[in-house]
């Protein structure tokens, strides 16, 4: 089985992107044959400083591979590093209607925040859906808000079976059952997000420790005393205790027992502990990795090679169903 997700290396990390996105990278490993792509090209739709994405692009490298994402057993690459990618995307412009990126939810919110309006931000989901396809994928995990991203997709998939014969498999996505919503710490009613939480709303998966202590010390409960998963009623303890679920492995109603009428106190400060134990060895391995440019690129670089390999005859394919005379 293929395996393919994106993920865009802009924006800081933190405990939701872990909870719901490289968590399940590194499971999903297992499954099959794995390929995680670190989409820089999807990073320059919006505002952005060139600065930051050079920096950021090493920095969610040293993320994947620290958080076990294992370069024996997966493929990890730069999305510019493979020329496919971007003339994929070109091809497949011609099979994706107008009319249906323009209903593209992260479209419309996003364009409604810009006062700048890019092309690439309205043609952003044909490139997603390059990159799923060249690789023939099996099984996209992704987030909740990328579920109309790859119905698209599958659409652009199958569309072009029609027209031009059977040249790509139509992939699944896998939404995470669990963990996928984090939300803030301070407003527990929204999700824990990368450009709308403040500092204090999130834990970045690099924070060293005494940060998220005191980040998970002030983070918001709700009237009363009882520990208590109930998210409409208590949405910063349920919040806690999904937290805490996602760092131990326990399931919450264990958590619910254990703590049931000790008060919040004493619960806030073993969440952080448990945060603490998950994210300290992460944080170190990500410090070491990240000191180590050369050590990094040449990573990055068997990713690359490998992904070209593996995209090259769909590529190839594309070109020659759709009339092009190669070189
Ligand atoms: N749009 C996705 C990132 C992404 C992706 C992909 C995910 C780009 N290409 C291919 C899965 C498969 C996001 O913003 N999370």
């Amino acid at each position: 089985m293929r395996i393919f997700s994106g993920i865009q290396p802009t924006g800081e990390k933190h405990f939701g992107n872990y909870s719901g996105g490289f968590r399940q990278y590194a499971a999903t490993q297992e499954e099959g044959e794995a390929f995680f792509c670190i989409v820089d090209l999807h990073s320059i739709t919006t505002a952005y400083e060139p600065k930051e994405l050079h920096e950021s692009t090493l920095d969610l490298a040293a993320i994947l591979f620290a958080t076990g994402l294992d370069p024996d057993r997966s493929t990890v690459f730069v999305q510019s590093h493979v020329t496919a990618h971007p003339e994929a995307a070109w091809l497949l412009s011609s099979v994706a209607s107008y009319g249906q990126l323009g209903r593209m939810i992260q479209f419309k919110e996003k364009s409604e925040r810009q006062e700048f309006v890019s092309a690439g931000l309205f043609t952003y989901p044909v490139l997603m859906a390059g990159d799923i396809l060249l690789y023939q994928t099996d099984l996209v995990p992704i987030g909740d808000d990328q579920k109309q991203h790859l119905e698209l997709a599958r659409d652009i998939a199958e569309r072009f079976n029609h027209r031009y014969g059977e040249t790509f498999k139509v992939p699944e996505a896998r939404v995470p059952e669990t963990g996928g919503r984090i939300m803030d710490l301070q407003e527990p009613e929204r999700k824990m997000s990368t450009t709308d939480s403040q500092a204090a709303g999130k834990v970045l998966i690099t924070d060293p420790p005494d940060t998220i202590r005191k980040k998970l010390k002030s983070a918001v409960t709700d009237s009363g005393t009882d520990v208590r998963y109930a998210p409409e009623e208590k949405p910063g303890i349920s919040n806690l205790l999904e937290i805490m679920s996602v760092a131990t492995g326990e399931a919450i109603p264990e958590l619910e027992a254990r703590y049931d009428s000790g008060g919040y106190g004493p619960f806030k400060e073993d969440v952080a502990e448990a945060v603490v134990a998950l994210l300290d060895p992460i944080r170190t391995r990500y410090e070491e990795l990240r000191a180590d440019e050369p050590e990094l690129r040449g990573l990055l670089a068997r990713g690359a090679e490998k992904a070209r390999e593996t995209a090259e005859p769909t590529l190839e394919q594309m070109y020659e169903r759709m009339g092009f005379v190669r070189p």
